[in-house]
């Protein structure tokens, strides 16, 4: 018998006007049977803070959250900062920019298109490296830089990748990219007064930071159960701030079981990265999430993942390392050979200084 020759594959496309009302969904998008999402899982208990009381210095505050961020980030790197002055304005612009950006015609999101190896721009489930296990989402990386040179990057990118059609929202993402590095900075005082490091040492760490903006739209999927938002992994980062709608979709990882975090449209959800359990020397974690989907409504997430500038060397203060807590291993990664490896999607190079006693945990395969 003679065979036809096998048609050739047609890439695919994330083509959300079409997939978000499929009864069935593309095979690449079906996650294994072990990594299929719960869809009702019970709720991570994480504690909020207050930061503007935090920020004040008044005593009694400060002493509440420094110990409420200390128990949350031993035990899995996650808080809720509260109070914490970021413009509600600026939130909702932020998302009403993401609804017009992702309802755009694909053809005009894609002059954006995230090259493969590539870091920045937009990205859907089209023909990346991965054949299968794709994410029901689509996103919009931006590269910020706190240093004064590049002080418009984001409000530039726009214009010149988007047109000058554009300019709005670089205007909007600028600011609010700016409010996350005031914020983030704002935390790193919380992080180090909760470590004994005091409240300047990381904040001077990260000044001048080269960090990573995504938007998330997870449009709606009538085969919720058999895929996920974002796959499970810990961030290769320092620090991320986000900002999850009031939908809700965020999970993480904690004894043994996947929680749910509930959306808290006052609050920022924020999680430590690889980087900075290095730069902890392995004391605060950084641990496993995901984001699932559901077959109701669109969510949004808008995640600000703080990144040293390039030319700093990631290791821990020596007053972090004791015979208690003797330093994981003895090398030291200089920040650009980690986003190299980050960006050339090899996890982080920071991993190893912080994880040697998490690691036995971290390669166990998430239960169901
Ligand atoms: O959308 C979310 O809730 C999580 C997003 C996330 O983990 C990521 O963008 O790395």
């Amino acid at each position: 018998m003679i065979m036809a020759p096998p048609l050739p594959r047609q890439p695919l496309v994330f083509d959300v006007s079409i997939l978000q009302h499929q009864a069935s969904i593309p095979s690449h998008f079906i996650w294994p049977d072990h990594e299929k999402p719960c869809l009702e899982s019970p709720e991570l208990a994480i504690p909020p803070v207050d930061f503007g009381s935090f920020l004040a210095g008044d005593p009694l505050a400060v002493s509440k959250a420094t110990q409420l961020v200390n128990e949350a980030c031993r035990k899995h790197g996650f808080f809720l900062v509260v109070n914490h002055g970021v413009d509600s304005k600026l939130i909702a612009k932020a998302h009403e920019y993401m609804n017009m950006f992702f309802g755009k015609q694909l053809s005009e999101k894609q002059r954006a298109q995230r090259k493969i190896g590539e870091q920045y721009g937009y990205a859907s489930s089209f023909t990346g490296r991965f054949s299968s296990k794709l994410p029901w989402k689509e996103t919009l990386s931006l590269r910020y830089c706190a240093d004064n040179q590049s002080s418009d990057i984001v409000q530039e990118y726009f214009s010149n990748v988007m047109g000058e059609n554009f300019k709005q929202f670089g205007t909007v993402y600028q600011e609010y990219c700016e409010a996350m590095n005031t914020l983030s900075l704002g935390i790193m005082e919380l992080l180090g007064a909760s470590l004994g490091v005091g409240r300047e040492y990381f904040r001077d760490f990260f000044e001048g930071n080269d960090s990573i903006m995504r938007l998330n739209y997870y449009p709606p999927c009538q085969k919720p159960d058999l895929t996920l938002g974002t796959g499970p992994h810990c961030d290769p980062t320092s620090l991320t701030i986000l900002h999850q709608d009031h939908v809700g979709g965020l999970q993480v990882f904690v004894d043994e079981k996947w929680h749910s975090v509930r959306p808290d449209p006052e609050a920022f959800v924020v999680n430590i990265g690889d980087t900075f359990m290095a730069l902890s020397n392995g004391i605060f974690k950084s641990c496993l999430h995901r984001a699932v989907v559901n077959n109701v409504t669109v969510r949004k997430s808008l995640a600000f993942f703080l990144c040293p500038k390039l030319d700093k060397v990631v290791k821990p203060p020596n007053t972090l390392i004791d015979s208690k807590n003797p330093r994981a291993e003895e090398s030291e990664i200089i920040a650009a050979d980690n986003a190299s490896a980050v960006k050339e999607g090899l996890g982080s190079s920071c991993r190893v200084l912080g994880r040697k006693r998490q690691q036995k945990n971290r390669n166990k395969r998430p239960a169901l």
